[in-house]
């Protein structure tokens, strides 16, 4: 956005656009509690943080409605929170608790929360998608009025599911927002190293599917697409498609010694570090003071050091019950 067209957007409803701060400052801090406690082995196996991404999933989530159905990928701490589960039960799943949203049995990479309609977590790559359309024609069988919201990495593009996903979900003209977190990395590997079209937006306009990229750094301008392409899509008019040009600060996992990027590169992009540049807007209106930000971060900082203190006084499930909730326990008749 221009910094008229952000002005104006403050204008319009500063308090708003103070929540939109408050939401991606929630994610950045419990993220990077999330690391703190990785290096201290309360948390264990794999952990992938969104850090330098928060305004993708904040601009979106904003625009959902409870009944919609959102569908993400390893990387979503963030859009569980943001989708309304508690940090409490995030936090707790982590440490693989039982109180944690999925009795400690997800762990980092499997979140799930059927109140929210938040359907994962998902650790393989591009398997999202057909789950993701998969409800989308649910709904529309069932002549139900949601949307479902499909997160992925530009990482996916590679894979045979996204190609058979964007088909399908054109052809039967399926009520499904597919966002393409593009933050140019699929772990150490480039995308103009690996994709012949390194425009993906283009490559979902192959399917017939409306689709455009968004300054995945603005959560201004990602709300305003979002809200754009979920009208529609809410309205009827078949599959959207948004590329959110992003990119993460931190290194790919926990195990990533970032050998495949220059320093230089990653300091350049953290010049436009949504939440600075938000803030900062905010500031240059006159709509955010000292005190205020403050506040907000003080408040935040409360948040997550109830969720360490209530996934630290967690309990593991007793070894007995390891398999429960994994298989069913109806047996066939
Ligand atoms: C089908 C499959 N192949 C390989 C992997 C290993 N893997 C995990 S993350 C990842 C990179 C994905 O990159 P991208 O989709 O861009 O998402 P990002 O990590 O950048 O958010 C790969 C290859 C996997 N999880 N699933
Ligand atoms: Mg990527």
């Amino acid at each position: 956005m221009t910094e008229e067209e952000t002005a104006a957007a403050i204008a319009r409803d500063p308090e708003h656009v103070r929540h939109l701060l408050r939401q991606m400052v929630r994610v950045r801090r419990f993220e990077e509690a999330c690391v703190e406690l990785y290096s201290a082995t309360k948390i264990r196996g794999f952990l992938h943080v969104y850090i330098g991404e928060e305004a993708v999933a904040t601009g979106v989530m904003s625009v959902l409605a409870p009944d919609d159905a959102v569908v993400a990928t390893y990387r979503e701490h963030g859009h569980a929170l943001l989708r309304g589960v508690s940090a409490n039960a995030i936090m707790a799943e982590m440490y693989g608790h039982a109180e944690g949203c999925c009795r400690g049995r997800g762990g980092s990479m499997h979140l799930f929360d059927a109140a929210t309609r938040f359907y994962g977590g998902n650790a393989i790559v591009a398997g999202g998608l057909p789950l993701a359309v998969g409800l989308a024609l649910a709904d529309k069988l069932s002549g139900r009025d949601r949307v479902t919201v499909c997160f992925f990495g530009e990482g996916a593009v590679a894979e045979g599911e996204f190609h058979e996903s964007m088909n399908l979900a054109a052809l039967w003209d399926l009520p499904v927002l597919f966002c393409c977190e593009n933050n140019l990395y699929a772990m150490g590997t480039a995308l103009e190293r690996s994709e012949s079209q390194t425009d993906i937006a283009l490559k979902a306009s192959g399917y017939a599917i409306a689709a455009w990229a968004v300054d995945g750094m603005d959560v201004l301008a990602v709300e305003e697409a979002a809200r754009r392409a979920v009208d529609a899509v809410r309205a009827g008019a078949g599959p959207h498609f948004l590329e959110l040009r992003t990119y993460r600060f931190r290194a790919h996992s926990m195990f990533d010694p970032e050998r495949y990027r220059e320093k230089a590169e990653v300091e350049r992009w953290m010049e436009r570090d949504p939440i600075e540049l938000l803030r900062a807007a905010l500031e240059t209106q006159g709509r955010l003071s000292a005190d205020e930000w403050s506040a907000l971060q003080h408040e935040v900082e409360e948040e997550v050091q109830a969720a360490i203190a209530f996934a630290e006084a967690g309990t593991l499930e007793p070894v007995e019950e390891l398999t429960r909730f994994v298989y069913s326990e109806r047996t066939a008749p």
